[in-house]
């Protein structure tokens, strides 16, 4: 698996939280962190994928009087990544060879902090961590999985890609698939995932913030499960962002606020992510 520690550390703006990691976590992702919604970033997207599942059936069924009937039924199933996608590579399967792991998600999706080192790309076939089973991804061979920054304080991480001067009233859906693996899974409620939309005005004032459910110690595990939400631009907006939020130790979910928060195993896979205008 793709959970070699990394070395990368950060300092962000609004709060910096702590540092060191110390877990024996191996999603563990050593790292500083911050937490706020007053991110940066920048990019755009589209995207192919294909799914096929092919079943095909025969029987053969003879009858007393010598007659042979044979019927074969075939029956393709096809997803494909939607044309008016507004993310590129929302499919994953653009990845690219890693630094501190083996393949990472494309450039085309932004990450903030900026370098946010708790995510990479896991394909078909790969060890689940923890565990004697291998993943699936849930379109093509690839799926992002993402994990927390180990900072023992709140760290909030977002991968998403981002469009300026979005037209005030337009509203917009972001949907995914994303699941936690029993094996791997979330253990607490205040480190989870979720789908969201900000949208800042030209001084990144969070003007809107719109969130999916979450994929928390809650929900189902080892199971694809979808995901949405839906946000309409508020009046002067200047960016707006659609991805993948990533919390450890959210102190408004009860995590300890003293730099000593080491409980948020787990780690919660993503796949097919669309970014549409309705
Ligand atoms: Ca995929």
């Amino acid at each position: 698996m793709n959970n070699r520690h990394s070395l990368h550390f950060m300092l962000t703006t609004v709060m910096v939280c702590g540092i060191s990691c110390g877990t024996d976590d191996p999603d563990i992702g050593p790292a500083i962190q911050t937490d706020t919604d007053t991110s940066t970033a920048t990019q755009t997207g589209t995207e192919t994928n294909t799914e096929t599942n092919t079943e095909t059936e025969t029987s053969t069924e003879t009858s007393t009087e010598t007659s042979t009937e044979t019927s074969t039924e075939t029956e393709t199933e096809t997803t494909t990544d939607p044309v008016n996608n507004l993310l590129i590579d929302g499919m994953f399967e653009d990845y690219q060879t890693g630094y501190s792991y083996d393949y990472v998600a494309s450039d085309d999706w932004l990450v903030y902090p900026g370098e946010f080192t708790h995510h990479a790309i896991s394909r078909t076939g790969d060890q689940i961590y923890n565990s004697e089973q291998f993943f699936v991804a849930q379109q093509g061979e690839a799926s992002i999985k993402i994990w927390g920054g180990w900072t023992g304080w709140a760290n909030e991480a977002t991968i998403y890609q981002e469009w300026t001067k979005p037209v005030e009233g337009t509203t917009y859906t972001l949907s995914g698939w994303g699941y936690h693996h029993e094996d791997d899974p979330l253990l607490v409620a205040h480190t989870y995932n979720e789908l969201s939309i900000k949208f800042f005005d030209s001084s990144w004032n969070l003007l809107g913030h719109e969130k999916s459910d979450r994929i928390s110690s809650d929900s189902a595990t080892s199971t694809w499960t979808e995901y949405t939400v839906t946000a309409t631009v508020p009046a002067n907006t200047v960016i707006m962002q659609a991805g993948i939020t990533n919390w450890q130790c959210d102190p408004a979910m009860g995590a300890p606020t003293d730099g000593q928060c080491w409980d948020g195993n787990g780690a919660v896979y993503w796949d097919s992510i669309a970014f549409v205008e309705n």
